[in-house]
């Protein structure tokens, strides 16, 4: 199944560490409309430490709610084309890991098959995922828990919004 007859809200989270980020992220989410997962929000694009391999330069992250008629499964495709797509622009300039685009949540469905778990399983451990998840859905509730509640446990030293990385994203 690539289509479902009723649109539904998924969030995703952009990260990228290498080159230009907020480029990147503008030219992601231009993609995801394209594709077929229309943007209806986003949030500021954050500064974050790295989170678990921490010996690599800061991160920028985004969270977005898409509005789309894609299944999970074609969904993830798009983001990994995206994802293929900034890659292959940053592998001649900058290296490869310039943008990942994991999928957050999808409606409020379960999933944990080969290659797709949702909700993302790491996604309420992780600040550089909750602070940007709580500006535009501080009341969505993943596995129970709210997201603004679980904000609350997690470190945030360090994330900071990026002003000048937020503008271009917006522009
Ligand atoms: N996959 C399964 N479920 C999903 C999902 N819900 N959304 C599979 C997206 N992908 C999903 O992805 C590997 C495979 O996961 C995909 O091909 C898909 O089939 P990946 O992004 O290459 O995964 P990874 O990097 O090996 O592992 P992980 O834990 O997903 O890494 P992340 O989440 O990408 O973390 N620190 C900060 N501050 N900010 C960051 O953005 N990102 C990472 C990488 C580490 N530290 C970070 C950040
Ligand atoms: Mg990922």
């Amino acid at each position: 199944m690539s289509a479902v007859s009723e649109p539904v809200l998924a969030a995703l989270c952009l990260g990228g560490n290498t080159g230009d980020v907020a480029h990147a992220f503008a030219d992601a989410l231009q993609a995801l409309d394209a594709g077929g997962a229309q943007v209806e929000q986003r949030s500021s694009v954050w500064r974050t430490p790295p989170w678990g391999k921490t010996d690599q330069p800061d991160f920028r992250n985004i969270a977005v709610i898409v509005r789309t008629h894609l299944s999970p499964r074609a969904l993830l495709d798009l983001c990994l084309a995206i994802e293929r797509q900034a890659g292959r622009v940053r592998l001649e300039r900058w290296g490869p890991r310039t943008l990942d685009i994991d999928i957050l949540t999808y409606d409020d469905v379960a999933l944990h098959e080969p290659g797709l778990t949702i909700p993302h399983p790491r996604m309420l451990e992780r600040a550089f995922v909750l602070a940007p998840l709580a500006e535009i859905a501080p009341q969505m509730v993943v596995a129970g828990v709210q997201v603004a509640d679980a904000l609350q446990t997690v470190d945030t030293t360090g994330l900071t919004i990026d002003a000048e990385a937020t503008a271009i994203v917006a522009s």
